[in-house]
């Protein structure tokens, strides 16, 4: 099969949000729109992240491949077992009732997805595993979140080194054992979800890079952000070009 005159399609799952004081809005930003388009290769779609508004199947077949975004409203905890408290934040329900399950049929299918910040919490928890809610009050840990004030460039700065398995597919992908990310997360993986491998570290041990051991397709996702400078940075730009690659072959299969 060819795709003729378009691109691969990349469904963008971003947040249900409220802009000017209670106007609902679906959201996906446009470092990732960017990203997608200017270095994956593909055509970014924004989907509404609503299970009243699309289901799962159409999803898998009008896109080729899915983008998780990072956003504000955490992974709600009922989702993997716990009580929600005041340390869980907010919660985006209607994602979380389309991401979790899109996420599964996709490893399934071998269908590509590349999970950002919220979206590698999302991919762990959909395959059964835990979050922290506050890694920073951890003993030993590192404060992860995005600082308070600054310039954009300062909240997107490179803060921690992120240490890849040797043998793992990050390493191949990055050409790199090392490296270093930026930072804008509070909460982390607490326990690991069936078949989801931990290939990356930051320096106090919180979980940065994950895949899904055994999957037929593209399942890398990070918890920091490579869609900032996504086309210039020597770490974004592999990244989201393997996933363009995986979501090219996934479109002409
Ligand atoms: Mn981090």
């Amino acid at each position: 099969m060819t795709l003729g005159t378009r691109r691969p399609v990349v469904g963008i799952i971003g947040n249900n949000h409220l802009i000017n004081d209670g106007w609902p809005v679906h959201l996906g930003g446009r470092m990732v729109t960017e990203a997608v388009a200017q270095a994956a290769g593909c055509m970014p779609i924004i989907i509404p992240s609503d299970p009243r508004l699309v289901s799962i199947p159409e999803l898998l077949d009008l896109c080729d491949g899915f983008l998780l975004t990072g956003g504000r409203p955490n992974v709600h905890p009922e989702e993997y077992g716990e009580e929600e408290t005041p340390a869980h934040g907010t919660f985006d329900r209607s994602r979380d009732a389309v991401a979790l399950p899109l996420v599964r049929a996709c490893v399934e299918r071998g269908q590509p997805f590349f999970g950002i910040c919220r979206g590698f919490q999302e991919v762990n928890v959909a395959m059964g595993g835990t979050l922290y809610p506050e890694i920073r009050e951890l003993p030993g840990r590192m404060n992860h979140r995005m600082p308070p004030d600054g310039t954009q460039e300062e909240k997107f700065a490179l803060r921690h080194k992120v240490r890849f398995s040797k043998d793992g597919p990050f390493r191949r992908v990055l050409g790199a054992q090392e490296v270093m990310t930026n930072t804008l997360h509070g909460q982390g993986i607490k326990t690991a979800g069936a078949r989801v491998r931990i290939d990356g570290h930051a320096p106090d041990g919180t979980p940065e890079a994950i895949f899904i051991e055994d999957a037929p397709g593209f399942t890398l996702s990070v918890q920091w952000h490579p869609e900032w400078q996504a086309v210039s940075d020597p770490v974004s730009r592999p990244l989201f070009a393997a996933f363009g690659d995986a979501v090219r072959e996934w479109a002409l299969n």
